[in-house]
């Protein structure tokens, strides 16, 4: 082969190679990694996503559950380089990446109602517009967001307001918007990556931390605190992104299978979750029924009501940007959900 001959082939066999690579008509394995583990909400979500885009194309997913490929920050930032494709990245972590996101982390503005929820994230322009563009900025591209739950504290004493959650070290993820929370709650707030917080609660180097329900059982956190408490305070959110680079470089077609997928996936987390909070209930009382859980009523939630103002006027002044058009966004839209749900 003359030497210019072997440059012009190796030319066109890389060029041909760009263009497969570029159209994504190549089947390929898509990484996709998890905060949690494959049975729990996150996994349920992923399962389904894997399964339509494996059924509709021939492209595979590889599921990465918790603890194979790091912490939640770790995990975000491959999907950032592009070494994995797919992430599941809450707001309690992203928070740092992405300060406005923290409008997710502010306490008693989330609507409670199931229906409402599921219409709110599906619907929402200040997320899937405004929020959306922000992911962007930092090479990721939004699929969804959605609720994995009520949020509960666990504790290793009794809490009925935020007089009892005094000298408390209370966990918390690591999005500083939590720690405002938890300071205001009269707590004291500790951030710990998720993978230390069983051994921190056993050593009682922390005494309390939050998460859904389905989560205090399937962590077993239950073994190692003895107070559920509802506050109504929050609904655990988390989001799914793509790496931008891989999602923009693939045709229109996969593009509509990637989102159609998540849609799918959208609608079954939705029905997965409801009455998960409940069905959890019930399997943690079965397994430790001195186990001892308070939902505390309007008069109880008043002043962490109270103590949640002032964690709004802190997002809006320290997080500054676009906090104030997020916060007010999300009113508006809330409203809307609401209107539309409860109107039918
Ligand atoms: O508390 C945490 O860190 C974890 N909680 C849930 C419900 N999912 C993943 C997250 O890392």
């Amino acid at each position: 082969m003359s030497e210019r001959f072997r440059t012009l082939f190796g030319a066109t066999v890389a060029s041909a190679l760009a263009l497969t690579v570029a159209t994504g008509a190549q089947a390929e394995t898509w990484k996709y990694s998890l905060e949690e583990a494959i049975d729990e909400v996150q996994g349920v979500y992923a399962t389904k996503f894997k399964e339509h885009i494996e059924a509709n194309s021939d492209h595979t997913i590889e599921i990465f559950p918790f603890g194979t490929l790091g912490e939640s920050n770790d995990t975000t930032e491959l999907a950032q380089m592009g070494a994995i494709h797919f992430a599941t990245a809450s707001p309690g972590f992203t928070g740092s990446l992405i300060p406005e996101l923290q409008v997710f982390l502010l306490p008693y503005v989330l609507p409670e109602d199931h229906q409402v929820l599921a219409d709110f994230y599906q619907t929402s322009d200040t997320i899937n517009e405004m929020l959306a563009a922000k992911y962007e900025e930092k090479s990721l591209h939004l699929l969804d967001m959605y609720p994995e739950g009520e949020v509960v504290m666990t504790t290793k004493e009794p809490v009925t307001g935020p007089a009892d959650l005094d000298g408390v070290k209370f966990r918390v993820m690591t999005s500083p918007m939590l720690i405002e929370t938890y300071d205001a709650f009269g707590a004291t707030p500790t951030p710990l990556p998720w993978g230390e917080v069983y051994g921190a609660l056993q050593t009682n180097i922390i005494q309390g931390q939050e998460n859904p329900m389905f989560f205090v059982e399937s962590t077993k956190m239950y073994e190692v605190t003895d107070y559920i408490t509802y506050a109504g305070h929050n609904t655990f959110t988390t989001a799914v992104v793509a790496n931008k680079g891989f999602y923009d470089g693939l045709s229109e077609d996969e593009q509509a299978l990637v989102a159609e997928a998540a849609d799918v996936a959208y609608n079954h987390i939705i029905d997965y979750t409801k009455g998960l909070t409940e069905r959890s209930e019930e399997k943690i009382l079965e397994a430790k029924p001195s186990m001892n859980v308070t939902v505390l009523d309007d008069e109880q939630r008043e002043p962490f009501r109270e103590a949640a103002e002032q964690v709004k006027e802190a997002f809006v002044e320290e997080v500054g940007g676009d906090a104030q058009a997020v916060l007010d966004g999300f009113r508006e839209d809330i409203e809307e959900s609401k209107e539309r749900v409860e109107g039918n």
